[in-house]
Order: structure tokens, then C-alpha cells, then sequence
């Protein structure tokens, strides 16, 4: 089913200078670009993408990381004064916030064949050192689950993308308006298409 899929190229991925680089791994499994800008957005608008109010998401992520520390040995409670998964998810939205303004990113509109899953696969584990290598964040990025919360900051992983159908719909909407996305045959669609 052909679909489509948000991109970011978060603000580490722009300063350390391998946005082609992240582009490339799309365009070369035949990933079709429908809409792409630089943009530094402000604080509400990362609001809106990490929104507090996806109740199950904001404590699923606050439930992970309690596990990440626990697999590692680490008391969250220590470096987070909380031991409450939704808590600690509202921390982690709002320093995911301060992340995704801290520089411009790149909003990549992806369409293809299952294109939300392969984007996922291409652009591997939330943690670094977790991501197989072929992957974006296994090829680039080292950072352990639990270390940026140390410092108090979200992990620096280089890339977002939809992680389901609901949000890839309410992506698209928020970040591009309809007249930038475009319509149009990439050469090797007849071949493999038909
Ligand atoms: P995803 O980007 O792989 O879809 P999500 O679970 O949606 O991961 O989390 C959103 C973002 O929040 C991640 O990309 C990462 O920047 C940050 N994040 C999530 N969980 C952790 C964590 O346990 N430690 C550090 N950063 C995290
Ligand atoms: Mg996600």
C-alpha cells in the first residue's frame, strides 16, 4: 500500500552536516521525497509534535526508560526525582521540545510502498547503541539509552519518523500545507510498479 511518512532530520543531524548523507538511505530504497524545507520551528509548534496529551505515548516513553536504567543498573528516581512513568514522559517532552528547537531541522515528506515501516527499519533503534549497524542511528550515533538524562536533555538520535499510521497523517498535516507537497513519477516507479 503506498503511504506516506514524516521525516526529521533533528537538529544534530543538521549541525554535525550529514543531511545528505540521512537523504541518501531513503532515495536509494527507491523512497519517493513528496515534500521537503528547513525549518527552525518555536517552542509551541514541538509542542504540537510532542504533544503531552498522547497520554499512552508520553508514559509508554517514561516506562522505557525506567527499563533502560533498570538494565543498566542506574536509579532514574536519582537523576529524575520521579519514579512515575508518566511524569518522567511529561520531563522528557518538554527537554524533546528544547531539542527540536535548538537548530533547524529538515521535514522530509516520504511516500512509497509500506513506506512508515521501511523508514523505521532504515532509520533503526531509538538508542544508539542499541540500532544495528545499516541503520541511520546504528551508523551515526553511540549515545546509551539513559545518558542524556543525566544531563537532563532528550538522547540526541539524529532522526524522527512516524511511528504509526495516526501519526503519520497527523504529521503531515502539521508540518506541511498541501501546496508543498507534491505530485510526481520517480523513474524507477514504472520499472518495479509496473
Ligand atoms: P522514536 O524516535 O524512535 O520513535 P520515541 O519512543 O517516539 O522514539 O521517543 C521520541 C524521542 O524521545 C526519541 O527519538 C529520543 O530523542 C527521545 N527518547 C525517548 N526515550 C528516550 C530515553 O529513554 N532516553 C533518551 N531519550 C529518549
Ligand atoms: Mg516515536
Amino acid at each position: 500500500m503506498t503511504e506516506r511518512t514524516v521525516v526529521l532530520i533533528k537538529p544534530d543531524g543538521v549541525k554535525r552536516g550529514i543531511v545528505g548523507q540521512i537523504i541518501s538511505r531513503f532515495e536509494n530504497v527507491g523512497l519517493k521525497i513528496a515534500a521537503m524545507k528547513m525549518i527552525w520551528i518555536d517552542k509551541d509548534f514541538a509542542a504540537k509534535h510532542y504533544p503531552v496529551s498522547r497520554k499512552q505515548w508520553v508514559e509508554s516513553i517514561g516506562k522505557r526508560a525506567l527499563e533502560t536504567y533498570k538494565e543498566y543498573g542506574r536509579d532514574l528516581g536519582e537523576d529524575l526525582d520521579t519514579m512515575e512513568p508518566y511524569e518522567i514522559g511529561k520531563k522528557m517532552c518538554k527537554w524533546l521540545v528544547e531539542f527540536l528547537t535548538s537548530g533547524p531541522v529538515v521535514a522530509i515528506l516520504l511516500e512509497g510502498e509500506n513506506s512508515i515501516n521501511t523508514v523505521r527499519k532504515i532509520v533503526g533503534h531509538t538508542f544508539g547503541d542499541k540500532a544495528v549497524p545499516g541503520t541511520i542511528r546504528g551508523d551515526f550515533t553511540k549515545a546509551r539509552g539513559y545518558a542524556s538524562f543525566m544531563s537532563k536533555r532528550a538522547g540526541h538520535n539524529l532522526v524522527h519518523a512516524s511511528g504509526n499510521s495516526e501519526e503519520a497523517e497527523f504529521e503531515e498535516e502539521l508540518w506541511f500545507k498541501k501546496n508543498e507537497i507534491y505530485s510526481y513519477k520517480r523513474l524507477d516507479e514504472e520499472m518495479y510498479l509496473g
